[in-house]
């Protein structure tokens, strides 16, 4: 079975056919305004269908928090459950073609016969995520205190050799990068020597580097705190960057938005990785206050929109080495983690696009006149323009649904598995 029999193209078909009109009137007025300011609508359209983000296999799955998780109706019970999950998102909003597997949560004995699957769905893998920040069952040692940092160099050896592990699992899977996070820091001052923790990550690295494939490269994700509360082995995109930089060519930073202390200009991170050549990609999410893991432009959409404002002014000045991975990382708590990633992709478009429609002349004219306020009000003309009607032609023109998240529950979907996927008993604790 390919294609959820719930979500077939008759399916979406008849669900278009309700919306085509009212949202061919809505396009062509906004494709005129458009027009007005010398932007033209079909060619955003176009960079709209080529857009893609991946979807990470942990959030298919209800999330949950150190305190619980509440599993929702027809919860995936392995990866193969979550792929088919994937699948849904991707039938419906055309916009994530590629899924992020985490290791060892997405294990499994045939990797040959998953990336068969995902491809039956049109579903290619991306980077790849390593997990030295938990204990499976019957691991040897323990990561309680550390993993590529650990003062132990048998806990180090072990953590290395799951990251070779991912590594291999990846090139099984058609991935090209492998993202390390690491959970190692400390919850007292004196706890940790910060230099030597530094310095036996910096060496476990390049036994990590050491082992990628010739065209693949090594995302750093940097975090602030959590689950360390003292220090954390690489807090900032400083640190992150400065340990690129000596680990070479393969090795770059990821921005997990959630990852930094609240309200630091992102968008200016953004733009230096850039302009060092060192920005490997993004784990997109909203946040409020800490690694909130909230649904990507759910809480600060303007600061979303700034960022593509940078990436598109990159990719318009054609940055050197600029090849940013898209990737979401979310915790659906209490949503329906199908319906919180469509509309996640469809706001990460929406971001793309209004950025895309800043007129990059007049910004230029602004900044280099000093006229404050005339830069950003173009900024903010492009932010208030309501792009919908255009996604939804590019959804529509892509084989997808003119209101996804509509078709989705018209689907019955979740019951149906819900059905198919006997429910997890009781609450337990944890993000997964
Ligand atoms: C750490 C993180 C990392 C993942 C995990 C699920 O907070 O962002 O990217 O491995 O979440
Ligand atoms: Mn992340």
């Amino acid at each position: 079975m390919s294609t959820p029999i719930s979500i077939s193209a008759d399916f979406i078909a008849d669900h278009n056919a309700r919306l085509e009109g009212v949202t061919t009137e809505d396009y062509d007025g906004l494709r005129r305004a458009l027009a007005r300011h010398g932007t033209d609508a079909e060619a955003l359209v176009q960079k709209v269908m080529a857009f893609g983000v991946a979807i990470p296999t942990w959030g298919v799955g209800t999330g949950g928090t150190r305190f619980a998780r509440f599993p929702g109706p027809g919860d995936p019970r392995n990866v193969f459950e979550k792929i088919e999950d994937c699948a849904v998102i991707q039938r419906l909003a055309r916009a994530t073609p590629r899924v992020s597997p985490h290791i060892p949560w997405d294990m499994v004995d045939d990797y040959p016969a998953l990336r068969e699957k995902a491809a039956t769905h049109g579903l290619a893998f991306d980077a790849v995520n390593s997990n030295t920040f938990q204990d499976p069952p019957g691991q040897e040692l323990s990561y309680k205190f550390g993993s590529l940092s650990h003062t132990d160099a048998r806990v180090r050896a072990q953590a290395i050799a799951h990251n070779v592990e991912c590594i291999d699992i990846g090139r099984k899977l058609g991935s090209k990068a492998l993202t390390v996070w690491i959970a190692d820091g400390s919850n007292f001052a004196g706890q940790s020597n910060l230099i030597k923790a530094l310095d036996r990550y910096i060496d476990a690295m390049r036994e990590i580097v050491a082992a990628l494939p010739a065209d693949w490269r090594v995302f750093i994700e940097h975090k602030l705190y959590e689950p360390a509360f003292y220090s954390t082995a690489i807090p900032d995109w400083g640190t992150s960057f400065a340990v690129a930089q000596e680990l070479g060519r393969k090795a770059c930073c990821l921005v997990d938005l959630g990852h930094h202390a609240p309200n630091v200009n992102i968008e200016q991170i953004v733009a230096r990785l850039v302009r060092f050549k060192k920005l490997a990609g993004f784990h997109f999410n909203d946040s409020k206050y800490g690694d909130d893991d909230l649904d990507s432009g759910s809480v600060e959409p303007f600061r979303l929109f700034l960022i593509f404002n940078e990436l598109i002014d990159a990719e318009r000045r054609k940055a050197e080495g600029f090849a940013p991975a898209y990737m979401i990382d979310q915790s659906h708590n209490v949503t329906d983690p199908i319906e919180s990633l469509i509309q996640s992709a469809i706001e990460l478009q929406r971001a793309f696009v209004q950025a895309l429609i800043v007129d990059r002349a007049a910004l230029e004219a602004a900044q280099e006149a000093n006229d404050a306020l005339g830069a950003y009000l173009e900024l903010k003309r492009a932010f208030t323009t309501d792009v919908s009607p255009l996604l939804a032609v590019a959804r529509l023109r892509a084989g997808g649904a003119i209101a996804p998240i509509a078709a989705y529950r018209a689907s019955a979907y979740r019951a149906q598995k819900a059905k198919e996927r006997p429910a997890v008993s009781g609450t337990s604790a944890g993000i997964v």
